[in-house]
Formats: structure tokens, C-alpha cells, sequence
């Protein structure tokens, strides 16, 4: 791959890496077997991709299981083991205009917030974990038992762990998996999601530039169905890493019984936000527009239940819906473009389908609520007001540009209200009261709390669900838990 400098990307262009890679080579499907990808910007296919079946996840997880026994990664010392994936974040970094171009063409997220957001936060990813690589310590520990004993914990890691990722940021959530369960000593097999298999397979191919072992990191990209399905049941995998729906999520639960896989589940949300009335009403507003909007709505983090106390209420919905209706959303390549496209043709008919519900529920439309009529997958920025609990709009999650604003009174019933999720993943608090901040963050059931600020997300903070958000963390020293296992020895210094 080669980078240069202000670079105007060119959609057209053709894609380097549409095969699989398995062990360091770049290999056709066993069965030859392919898929299209689209342009959700467009609506159109613009290249295609190799589809791992049964027989490739075979051989990703041979290789895999081979680099992690011989020990090319687990043994490197961990201050090389570091050293490479500082140097992967590097890559990223130096590929940037590439790896933004591709990624702007596979999920339509617009250019500048793929190369200069996206890719820099993948990146920092890899910095970050590449510093953990030297850290990741057992203890010792004085027991009572009769005797002269020395013991002390190891962490270990845990051996083959496959990742799989959603299509909503396909880059950054490959980094929050891949980096940890590297800089732990894993090795990883990583299936991107089928709507944008791309950058995964970039990730790849740099992960070996920066002198990363052959094995370490395949990349295997394919359908949920098919090609997760077969990762989640193999005997050969020990831990699968998934960020997706809850209800996929319950499908890997089930099939990961067979060897008793450790799991991450990262799923879904519907993330209450809740503006009080001493809050600064214009970063407010702000503020939760971006925490609604940003990437189209498609954040599982996304504030897409919006609290706002009735004194401030008509002025927020206001103030939320004149920010909708001047987002400019377009091709991903039009630098005039703030959001893109929703990522693919079935997700668009998922959020019109949401679109529908809320009015035929009865809450009604401040601004948007319907699809824009263009080639590609695009729907207009909406609020919803004065909707109901029980409303579908309001329980579901829509992973979309969709917020729905409900006014409250006092703040047990709004802390009441905002619980009453099946999900858990995350909440905003927007006030200048410090007790009230730190009060209802304590009551929140969610795994995070972002106070006068919303989605701010940064390696070192640990980030994941309460409830039916999932299982375990990513990011921050708390993700360690999840990619090594503890194991205890105990010496006998009377012999
Ligand atoms: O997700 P899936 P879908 C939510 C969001 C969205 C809904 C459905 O609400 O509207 O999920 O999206 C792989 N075994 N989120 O259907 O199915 C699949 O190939 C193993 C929230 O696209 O969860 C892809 O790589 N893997 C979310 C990944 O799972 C399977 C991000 C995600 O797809 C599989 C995405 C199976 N049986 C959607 N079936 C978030 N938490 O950020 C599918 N996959």
C-alpha cells in the first residue's frame, strides 16, 4: 500500500486485497466461492470478495492453532511483542488516505471522519494496547496452608480467539478486539462483517508489514450464518470476541457450548440520555445531536432514548430538530457530506420499518421520518417527540439517525424511566449540579456514563454492557480479563 500526502481519494480506483488470508498468503475460498460488495453511498457493487467457507475456517484455525503452540508470538519477548504492534498502529497511520478510501466505499462513512477519525482511533488503538504488552502480570500471594509455600498467579493467554465484527465501524471495532487479544499473546482469527469485509482484510496485510508472525492474524471474511457460525461451533477456537446484535449474540452463546468458549459479547443498546434542567442547554443540544446522529446512528452507544426535563423540553426538541435538518447527509465522497449512508440496503428497510412504527404508534415526527430518495441507503436525521415507554421506537434499538425525545418531571422517575431497559450499555447525563451528576451516574445500569459529554471514547476507558448489552469489556486494562486466563502455581519450598 502506498499513502500520499492531501490526498482527494478516488472512488473508483481498484481494491488490492479481495482474498482471504490464511497463514501469510492471500488464498481464494476452498470452494471458490465469492460475494459483492456495495457501495451503500451508491447503492452499487464495486468489487468482490472471497467468502471463507467450513473448510477455510478449517485451515484458519490450523494455522492459527500452529502460530500460537510453536510459539512464534506468545514467546516473542514482550517488548518485541509490543514493538511490532506499535509499529502496526504506525502503518495504519502512514495508510491512512488508503485504508479512509476504503473504508468511506464499504460502509459510506464520509472520508473525512474515516480518515481522520476512524483510522487515527484504530491506530491509537494498537499504541495503546502495544504498551500493555510488557505489563500483563500475575501476583504473588501469601496463603495460610501449613508449610513453606511460594505462590503466584500467571496470566496466560487464552490460545485461538476469533473475532468477529460488525459493519458499523469496521476498522475501529476489529482495533478494540484484535490489538488486546494480540498484546496478550493470542493468536487471532478475524471475520469482518459481509457488508464491509475490507479494511479487515488492509488490517492483514499490514499486521504482517510490521513483522507480525504468519498465523497470528487471519483474516477470513464471510457470512454470519455460515462462516460465524462455523468459528462459534469449532472445537479449535477457545474464545470468540463479537460485537453485534443481542440476537446474534444468544446464537453464539448457544453454539459456543461445545467446547465451553469464553466469550465477549459486545451488543446492542438503547441508550437513555438525559438532559436535566439546570444543564448548558446549547452544549446540550449539541452534544446529544452528535451522540444521536453521529455515523448515522449507527453507534451501539448511540443516546437514542433523550430524557429532557418538561421546563427545557419544547426548547431542546427544537433545538435537537433544527440541528437535523441542517446535517447534509451524502456520498460518502462528497466532502460537503457530514453523515453518510446507512451501511446496507437491509438495514435501510430495518430503520424505514422503525420510521413507520413510531407514527403508526402515534409519537410524532418533529423533523425527518422518511427515506431521502436517491440512489444508495440514506434516511433523513429524525426526532421523534412525545412518544410513549411502551412504544416500539422507544424499547427497540434502531441504529439509525433516529432520536426519540420523552419529558420528564423529577428525577427518581427519570432514573426509573431510563432503567427500564432491556439493554445496558451505556447513558448521558447533561446538568451543572455535581450531585445530581454523580448521583444518577451511580444509578445508571450501564456499563458507561458520560457526564455534560456523550460517546467519548478513548483506549484506556473500559467499555461495555450491563444486562442484554453483553458480556465482559473492551478497552482499558479491564479488556486483560478477558483475553488471558489466571493460572495459579503453588510451590512447596519444604523439600
Ligand atoms: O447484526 P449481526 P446485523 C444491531 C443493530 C442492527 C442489528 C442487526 O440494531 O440493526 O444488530 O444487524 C456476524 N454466528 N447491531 O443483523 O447479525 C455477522 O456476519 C456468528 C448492533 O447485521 O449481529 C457480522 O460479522 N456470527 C451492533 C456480525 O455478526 C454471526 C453492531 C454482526 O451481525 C452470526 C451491529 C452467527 N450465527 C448490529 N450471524 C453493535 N453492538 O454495535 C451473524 N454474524
Amino acid at each position: 500500500m502506498t499513502t500520499t500526502a492531501n490526498h482527494t481519494p478516488d472512488p473508483t480506483k481498484a481494491i488490492d486485497r479481495t482474498r482471504l488470508l490464511i497463514h501469510g498468503e492471500w488464498v481464494d475460498a476452498a470452494d471458490g466461492a465469492e460475494f459483492d460488495v456495495y457501495n451503500p453511498s451508491t447503492g452499487q457493487v464495486f468489487t468482490r470478495v472471497s467468502e471463507a467457507g467450513p473448510e477455510d475456517v478449517n485451515r484458519a484455525v490450523e494455522s492459527s492453532r500452529k502460530a500460537f503452540e510453536e510459539g512464534p508470538w506468545r514467546n516473542m519477548t514482550p517488548l518485541d511483542r509490543s514493538a511490532a504492534l506499535w509499529r502496526l498502529g504506525d502503518l495504519l497511520l502512514e495508510n491512512a488516505d488508503e485504508i479512509g478510501r476504503v473504508e468511506t466505499l464499504d460502509q459510506g462513512q464520509p472520508f473525512s471522519i474515516a480518515r481522520h477519525g476512524s483510522v487515527p482511533s484504530a491506530a491509537r488503538m494498537f499504541h495503546y494496547m502495544s504498551g500493555w504488552a510488557t505489563k500483563i502480570e500475575g501476583n504473588t500471594i501469601p496463603i495460610s496452608a501449613g508449610g513453606d509455600f511460594h505462590v503466584y498467579t500467571r496470566r496466560e493467554p487464552i490460545g485461538v480467539v476469533g473475532c468477529i465484527v460488525p459493519w458499523n465501524f469496521p476498522l475501529v471495532i476489529a482495533a478494540w478486539k484484535v490489538a488486546p487479544a494480540l498484546a496478550a499473546g493470542n493468536t487471532v482469527i478475524l471475520k469482518p462483517a459481509e457488508q464491509t469485509p475490507l479494511t479487515a482484510l488492509m488490517l492483514g496485510e499490514l499486521a504482517l508489514e510490521a513483522g507480525i508472525p504468519p498465523g497470528v492474524l487471519n483474516v477470513i471474511p464471510g457470512f454470519g450464518g455460515r462462516t460465524g457460525q462455523t468459528m462459534t461451533e469449532h472445537m479449535g477456537i477457545d474464545k470468540i470476541s463479537f460485537t453485534g446484535s443481542t440476537t446474534t449474540g444468544r446464537r453464539i452463546v448457544d453454539a459456543s457450548k461445545g467446547n465451553l468458549k469464553r466469550l465477549s459479547l459486545e451488543l446492542g443498546g438503547k441508550s437513555a440520555n438525559i438532559i436535566f434542567p439546570d444543564a448548558d442547554i446549547e452544549a446540550a443540544i449539541g452534544g446529544s445531536a452528535n451522540g444521536i446522529f453521529f455515523n448515522a446512528g449507527q453507534a451501539c452507544a448511540a443516546g437514542s432514548r433523550l430524557y429532557v426535563h418538561e421546563n427545557v423540553y419544547d426548547e431542546v426538541v427544537a433545538g435537537i430538530a433544527e440541528v437535523a435538518k441542517n446535517i447534509k447527509v451524502g456520498d460518502g465522497f462528497d466532502p460537503t457530506s457530514e453523515i453518510g449512508p446507512l451501511a446496507s440496503a437491509q438495514h435501510l428497510d430495518r430503520v424505514t420499518g422503525y420510521l413507520q412504527s413510531g407514527v403508526s404508534e402515534g409519537a410524532r415526527t418533529v423533523t425527518g421520518g422518511t427515506q431521502i430518495d436517491t440512489q444508495g441507503y440514506y434516511v433523513a436525521p429524525t426526532v421523534f417527540a412525545d412518544a410513549r415507554e411502551d412504544q416500539k421506537i422507544v424499547q427497540e434499538e434502531i441504529f439509525g439517525p433516529v432520536v426519540v425525545a420523552l419529558k420528564f418531571t423529577d428525577t427518581e422517575e427519570v432514573v426509573r424511566a431510563a432503567n427500564r431497559s432491556a439493554y445496558g450499555l451505556a447513558g448521558g447525563i447533561w446538568t451543572k449540579n455535581i450531585s445530581t451528576a454523580h448521583k444518577v451516574a451511580a444509578q445508571f445500569q450501564a456499563g458507561s456514563v458520560w457526564v455534560n459529554c456523550y460517546q467519548v471514547f478513548d483506549p484506556a476507558m473500559p467499555f461495555g454492557g450491563y444486562k442484554e448489552s453483553g458480556w465482559g469489556r473492551e478497552m482499558g486494562h479491564e479488556v486483560f480479563n478477558d483475553y488471558t486466563q489466571v493460572k495459579t502455581v503453588c510451590v512447596n519450598l519444604d523439600t
